[in-house]
Parts: structure tokens; C-alpha cells; sequence
């Protein structure tokens, strides 16, 4: 049964979603740098992150509740060095239990922050948690079993940046709110009075949440900004809870220098870049040659493939305007090398796991929408290998140091599928070579039509009660089933 027979035999009508009012693609406002917590320098005593209920204007004017880790909407960008360790004091004061998880980060499964590391509404979680990776774009959310989409959907999610010896010495732009910049991208809805709303209907059960209106970095987009003339770096993260956005410039390519794990062997230029959420990439923009340029955002950008032909075709609209001022900023050229990026070696493998996502194991998806007050809860209407994720049940062992190949398949739909605990390369993705873009260190791989696979090792313990997560970055549908734990000794 294919996805359209599946929504008539269920009922579901409506397929574009239109939850709420699009909110103005005006003039945009400047950019919100996101306040930065800089721990390259050195750490003095432990590192406070507070959870907080909050409310934030999203540019609306109107004040929308929101969750906020030390800020009114989303948390700190947190810089830190190889070597260090991160002792963090996360507080929870959101009045229900939440979890924060270092998405990227090679760390034991004890301070994973994945569903079984619950904070209690007043208490503090104190991981100490070991930079032990080269330099990085990782991001930090909640994953509260059942609650990950609509906890981070308000809020609870923020970025983390490793850089290491290499990174700080390269001749890369690394002036931050200047020529170095931290982009945040997410949809969002707002209805007629401005406030942000998250309403799950039966198709975003299936979809996940697909918002209308572009937020970057907590303001609705478009946002402007003032650059010198020379290079700029974006380090951009898709933390839209189901959404694949195409991003791409105005003029020219994107020079890509990183993906989720680090650098690139060497720079890549892309007409465009396919951002499942979760994905990170670090580009390179060059405002020498243009006067101004902009970061276009194509909401359902996968190619032409399957979300584009849900919501009846491509929907660009520009996420950051940037202006060239006579200012000479970094004037240096792209670097020809970036990083030493032996191919992956499959050989290497001796094991191989195979994965099954199932978008459906026979729950009445409407039912369970009102049943769970407008969040999955942890439903167990998905399933991966035929089992909905079971906080109780370890689903594989991995045994420390072993390579691994690990093979994803899907019945129906694109999903980007994520492993705690490590970075790996992605050996093939739907079947095919993946683009030159995601063929560095990578934590997350798309899943469509055709096997993915993805050669990964695991250096780091994961005993049976604090177990990795693996399981499909559409929030909604991890928090519907589509997640599998496993240990590592
Ligand atoms: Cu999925």
C-alpha cells in the first residue's frame, strides 16, 4: 500500500499543511547573533544550563510561550576545545521531565543525555563531559522520550562548537557575529495572533511537523546582515523537527568546508545543499565578488522527491540577506585542504546490521493524536526491525572498537536516520554514492528509496542502562516509535 492509499484508507484529507497564518517575508530584521558561551580560553567552575519556561517574540510582536535553555527561546552557542571537559549543570525548571542530549558528541552513553538521563522538574543533571573530537559542529536537544518533538520544537536545543589546534590555526574567517556566523534554521507556525502554535493533526503524525514560516536563529526570516568584504563562514543547522530544507545562494555556489563531524578532505562548491533536520554543514560565501548576496531556503528542497511532490512543489524563500560594507574583513582564499580524510575502507567492517524503518504498525494515527494531547508519547505507532521503541528492550550490542557497516531501509517516506555516540561515513545513501558534500564525517544519513549504509565504530561504553539511541530525526516519528537502543562493552 502505498503513502496516498494509506491517508485515503485512513481518512486523512488534507495534505498541504495550513495550520496557521504566514507571517510577512518583509524587510528583514537584523540577524540575532546568539549569545556565545566561549570556553576555548578556559573553564571556571561548572557550566550552568538552565531549562526554562519562557515567553519570546519571534518578530511578530507578539509575546510567544516558548522553552529557553538560559535565553527566552533556544540556549547559548557553547565554543569549546579538544581536550576539555564540559561540566555542565543542566537545571530543569520547565514544570515536566526533560533530557538534553549532545547530538555529535563521541561521548559514553552515561552522559549521552538520551531518554534514560531524565531530569526531574527541579533537579540538576551534572554530566562531565569529555571533548575528546577534533573540531565540530554538534548541537545539544532535548530527548525526552515521547516529548522530543514539542520540547524542542519550544525551544530546548542549542549549539555546540568544537575546534581543536587545526581549527583555531586556520586560515578560515573565525571573527564570531562578524564574519563568522551561526545559523539556527527552523519552521514554524503562528497563528492570527502571532503567537507560535504546534499542532499535530493526523498528517503530522505522518509527516512530522512541517511549519510554514522560516525562523533563523529565534526571528522570523528573512534576517539581514552588515559584512565585511572577503569571506564569510556559515555554520548552519537544520533543527527543524521534521523538515528537509535545499539551501543555496543567489549568486554562486556554496563552498562547502564541513558536515556534521568536521572538516572536508577539501572544499566542495554545491549549487546547493539538501539539510535533513539534524544535519549540520559549515560553508564558505565569498563577498568580494557581490555587493549582496542572499541564503535561499527551498522548504521542500529534496530534490524534487518526495516532500516537494507532497506539498505541490518547491516554496523558496531567503533566509539571510547578506551586505557587503567597505570593510576589508578576511581576504584570504578558500583553503585548498581542509582536513586529512582517508576514504572510508568498508573491508575494514566485521559486522553488518540492518535496519527497517516502518512508518506504520498498525496504529490508529488519529486516535492516538487526541490520546496524547497533541504529542506522540512515546505511541509505539513506528517501528524500526518491527519494534516500536521500548525504553525497556536493548535492540542490538556492539562491541567496543568493532567497525561496523550499518544498512537502513524505509517501506515509504524519506527519513534522516542518527547514531549516538560516534560520526561515520556514509558508504552509500538510497542506494546510491552520496553527493561529494556529505561524504566526510557524517552522524546523520538520509533514508529514502534504496539502502543506505554508513561505515561507523564505536569508542566509547554504553552499558545497559544508559544505552545509545538510534532512530529517525523526524521528531515526531522518533517520539512515535522509530528509535532502537543499543550498548556498547
Ligand atoms: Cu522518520
Amino acid at each position: 500500500m502505498d503513502r496516498r492509499t494509506f491517508l485515503a484508507t485512513t481518512g486523512a484529507g488534507v495534505l498541504i499543511p495550513s495550520h496557521g497564518v504566514l507571517w510577512a517575508q518583509g524587510a528583514g530584521a537584523p540577524l540575532r547573533i546568539l549569545p556565545m558561551t566561549d570556553l576555548v580560553g578556559g573553564i571556571d567552575g561548572r557550566i550552568g544550563l538552565s531549562l526554562n519556561p519562557a515567553t519570546h517574540d519571534f518578530g511578530t510582536g507578539a509575546a510567544s510561550k516558548t522553552l529557553g535553555i538560559n535565553h527566552s527561546y533556544l540556549g547559548p552557542v557553547i565554543r569549546a576545545k579538544q581536550g576539555q571537559t564540559l561540566p555542565f549543570d543542566v537545571a530543569n525548571n520547565i514544570g515536566d521531565i526533560s533530557t538534553i542530549h549532545w547530538h555529535g558528541l563521541h561521548i559514553p552513553g552515561d552522559v549521552d543525555g538520551g531518554p534514560h538521563q531524565e531530569i526531574e522538574h527541579g533537579s540538576v543533571w551534572s554530566p562531565d563531559v569529555p571533548i575528546v573530537q577534533h573540531a565540530s559542529m554538534n548541537w545539544f536537544h532535548s530527548h525526552t522520550h515521547g516529548k522530543t518533538a514539542r520540547q524542542t520544537y519550544n525551544g530546548l536545543a542549542g549549539v555546540l562548537l568544537v575546534e581543536d589546534d587545526a581549527s583555531l590555526d586556520a586560515d578560515l574567517p573565525k571573527t564570531y557575529g562578524v564574519d563568522d556566523f551561526v545559523l539556527v534554521l527552523q519552521d514554524k507556525t503562528f497563528d492570527s495572533a502571532g503567537q507560535m502554535s504546534y499542532d499535530l493533526s493526523e498528517d503530522v503524525f505522518e509527516d512530522g511537523f512541517q511549519g510554514d514560516t522560516m525562523v533563523i536563529n529565534g526571528a522570523i526570516a528573512p534576517a539581514t546582515q552588515m559584512v565585511p568584504t572577503g569571506l564569510i563562514r556559515l555554520r548552519i543547522l537544520n533543527a527543524c523537527n521534521a523538515r528537509f530544507l535545499e539551501l543555496s545562494m543567489a549568486t554562486g555556489p556554496l563552498t562547502v568546508i564541513g558536515s556534521d563531524g568536521g572538516f572536508l578532505a577539501s572544499p566542495i562548491e554545491a549549487e546547493s545543499i539538501l539539510m535533513s533536520p539534524g544535519e549540520r554543514y559549515e560553508v564558505l560565501v565569498d563577498m568580494r565578488a557581490v555587493a549582496r548576496n542572499d541564503l535561499n531556503v527551498n522548504l521542500n528542497g529534496n530534490g524534487g522527491g518526495f516532500f516537494a511532490n507532497l506539498f505541490g512543489g518547491n516554496q523558496l524563500m531567503t533566509a539571510l540577506t547578506l551586505t557587503r560594507t567597505n570593510k576589508t574583513g578576511f581576504d584570504g582564499s578558500v583553503p585548498t585542504e581542509l582536513a586529512n580524510l582517508a576514504p572510508p575502507q568498508p573491508s575494514d567492517a566485521t559486522v553488518t546490521r540492518s535496519f527497517q524503518l516502518k512508518m506504520d504498525v498498525g496504529a490508529d494515527l488519529a486516535a492516538l493524536a487526541l490520546a496524547w494531547d497533541n504529542f506522540c508519547g512515546g505511541a509505539g505507532a513506528m517501528a524500526i526491525n518491527g519494534q516500536p521503541m521500548n525504553m525497556d528492550r536493548i535492540d542490538e550490542t556492539v562491541r567496543k572498537g568493532d567497525t561496523e557497516i550499518w544498512r537502513i531501509a524505509v517501506d515509504e517516506q524519506l527519513h534522516p536516520f542518527h547514531i549516538h555516540g560516534c560520526s561515520f561515513r556514509i558508504l552509500s545513501q538510497n542506494g546510491a554514492t552520496p553527493p561529494s558534500y556529505a561524504q566526510g564525517w557524517k552522524d546523520m544519513v538520509h533514508v529514502d528509496e534504496g539502502w543506505s549504509e554508513v561505515l561507523v565504530k564505536f569508542d566509547y561504553e554504553a552499558p545497559k542502562d544508559t544505552p545509545y539511541m538510534y532512530h529517525c530525526h523526524i521528531l515526531e516519528h522518533e517520539d512515535c516509535g522509530m528509535m532502537g537502543q543499543f550498548t556498547v562493552t
